[in-house]
């Protein structure tokens, strides 16, 4: 509709702690698209379950999620922010497009594959819809893009293909929606494993957003890089020192040229001790807010409560609009 601000929607699982990673892959273009988008960022501990979790623990992360959210600079007042599982209509749309969903599609996600083999003895029905319900979130809202990183493009395209197909049966329904990924920083690499991606259940080689600033600087002091001496951005042939230039450039908005530039005939040390640097002043102040909006949990309630009346508002009038489609009879 004219004058009308496209939709934006992504979430996280709160399925450990926030790492830089889904900073820089993710969050940071959360809050950079949300003054000129209609943004709606969700925590959505419904796909958390699909590997096991301790139930309290699962809270706790959920409240300290929304903590962070809002310490990174997204504004309640400018986007909705909210908990998927406090929403119903996203298991009540994901059951209709498993209706619409191959076998085969599922089977297919790189992301089944790898938590299927990290989660042998527990491959729930669950952890392969995941991407069913993952559809759903995006589909529900509307949604035009979908800020994530690299790894979940995959997901958002698998998205549009149901989306495509819905609309193909029973006329318009579904917006389809594109992957926002980043230019820099859509993979950051583990610390420890650079070949790896920086993963919250990989805590070795991973930087969390509430790490204390020294923890910060002796896990990039002792990140793997590789046997020469030049901090050259080679991502096949210097996969650690890419990864840690990217990181830098990502924090400091500088360009990899001109980083490259700067540490030229330096060594390793002072270069590793440059990046923890950066990223420590990028999230001293997150980790500073976060803690202290923690102290206040009527607040959090509030904000995550409004959120999913919000939130609930445009999930009803698209998921209406879906059963009607589909034949079921009005209540
Ligand atoms: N290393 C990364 N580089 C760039 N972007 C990343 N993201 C995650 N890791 C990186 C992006 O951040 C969001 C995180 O969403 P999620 O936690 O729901 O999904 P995930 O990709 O499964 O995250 P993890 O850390 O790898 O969690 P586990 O270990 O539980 O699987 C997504 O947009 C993701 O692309």
């Amino acid at each position: 509709m004219e004058g009308q601000k496209p939709k934006i929607f992504s979430g996280i699982q709160p399925s450990g702690e926030l790492t830089l990673g889904s900073y820089m892959g993710a969050l940071r273009s959360w809050k950079a698209l949300q003054d000129d988008y209609d943004c709606v960022y969700c925590i959505v501990d419904m796909h958390t379950i699909t590997v096991r979790q301790k139930p309290a623990e699962l809270r706790r992360r959920a409240m300290e999620q929304l903590a962070q959210y809002l310490a990174i600079g997204l504004d309640p007042e400018r986007c909705i922010l909210f908990i998927q599982s406090h929403v119903p209509q996203h298991a009540e749309l994901a059951w209709i497009l498993g209706c619409y969903t191959q076998f085969g599609e599922l089977g297919r996600m790189t992301q089944f594959k790898q938590k299927s083999q990290q989660h042998a003895e527990n491959i729930t029905a669950g952890l392969f819809t995941y991407p069913v319900l993952m559809a759903a979130d995006i589909l529900l809202y509307q949604a035009d893009l979908v800020p994530v990183g690299a790894d979940q493009k995959q997901h958002v395209e698998l998205c549009r293909d149901i989306a495509q197909r819905f609309n193909g049966i029973y006329g318009d329904t579904f917006t389809l929606p594109e992957p926002f990924i980043p230019k820099l920083g859509a993979r950051i690499m583990s610390l420890s494993n650079p070949e790896n991606k920086m993963s919250k259940s990989e805590p070795e080689g991973c930087v969390f957003l509430m790490d204390r600033p020294e923890d910060i600087r002796r896990k990039f002091k002792r990140a793997v890089t590789d046997s020469e001496t030049e901090v050259r951005f080679d991502p096949a042939g210097k996969p650690g020192v890419s990864n840690l230039l990217t990181i830098y450039c990502s924090a400091t908005g500088k360009e990899i040229p001109e980083a490259e530039a700067e540490f030229a005939g330096q060594g390793y040390g002072a270069f590793k001790a440059a990046v923890g640097d950066a990223v420590v002043e990028l999230l001293a102040p997150i980790r500073q807010e976060a803690s202290r909006l923690l102290g206040d949990k009527a607040y959090l309630e509030g904000i995550y409560r409004r959120g999913a009346e919000a939130a609930q508002c445009q999930a009803r009038k698209t998921l209406s609009k879906v059963q009607r489609k589909v034949g079921f009879l009005p209540r």
